[in-house]
């Protein structure tokens, strides 16, 4: 196994969990028959898996103690870990029971097959919709080898290690040596409805806000002004009484 040395704090903004993709590149070169094959590995401690259809992940109960996430490029069908057969994908959650597998000759890939094979994981935290693309040419498909909708945020309750891992059986003589040529991993946010919605209330807030200091403003004004310049203004000059009639009467 093989991680990163820091975990990678995955927390989103308001939302849960950030977004994720993932490329690498890959080679299993067996010899005949292959070993037990490799998986991408995000996990919530370091803890190393064992041999054989374990992956390099999983205990020898076929258990990992730490939350995890799996996508396996499996080369050795386990009737007990109910595989469906020596060339599958599949997507695995803390146990090396696949939750989903799809046979890898759907895409025209054998896994064990020498050839150098590209790999797209791409998790939106919007959607919470995990996708998994494979190919040989370097082209990603616009269409998923397979996907699956989980919660990766209910899953992980903190840092997540990301990395690799891979193994050979002691029982019998299958081996492969497995090589990752290229990789790279890139997390980013990704604005949900709910993050609009938060920010048309948040502008509605401030608008009445400053509605209401304004006109507290301008009450206080006119009180300043009535109550500072009262009467100068308006000062009462009574007429002089008019003077006294000379008439006769
Ligand atoms: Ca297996």
């Amino acid at each position: 196994m093989a991680l990163v040395s820091s975990p990678i704090d995955m927390r989103g903004y308001l939302y849960g969990w950030k977004s994720f993709r993932t490329h690498f590149t890959f080679r299993i070169e067996p010899i005949h028959p292959p070993g037990d094959g490799l998986a991408f590995v995000m996990l919530g401690g370091k803890e190393m898996g064992t041999e054989g259809g374990n992956l390099g992940v999983y205990n020898r109960s076929g258990w990992q103690n730490v939350q995890t996430v799996a996508i396996e490029f499996d080369t050795y069908q386990n009737s007990d870990y109910e595989d469906i057969n020596a060339n599958h994908v599949g997507i695995d959650f803390q146990t090396a029971r696949s939750n989903k597998a799809r046979d890898a000759s759907a895409g025209n890939i054998s896994l064990a097959g020498g050839e150098v094979i590209h790999a797209w994981i791409d998790y939106s935290a919007v959607d919470e919709q995990l996708e998994v693309r494979i190919g040989l040419d370097g082209r990603k498909p616009r269409d998923p080898f397979f996907s699956y909708s989980v919660a990766l945020s209910e899953i992980f309750s903190g840092p997540v290690y990301v990395g690799f891992a891979g193994s050979n059986s002691v029982f019998c003589k299958c081996h492969s040596f497995y090589s990752i040529l290229y990789w790279t991993f890139e997390t980013f946010w990704e604005f949900h409805p709910l993050h609009f919605l938060l920010g048309f209330i948040s502008f509605v807030v401030l608008l009445v806000l400053v509605k209401f200091l304004h006109c507290d403003r301008s009450v206080s004004s006119s009180d300043y002004q009535s109550n500072n310049f009262p009467a100068e203004t308006a000062t009462y000059m009574p007429l002089p009484d008019p003077p006294p009639s000379n008439r006769t009467s």
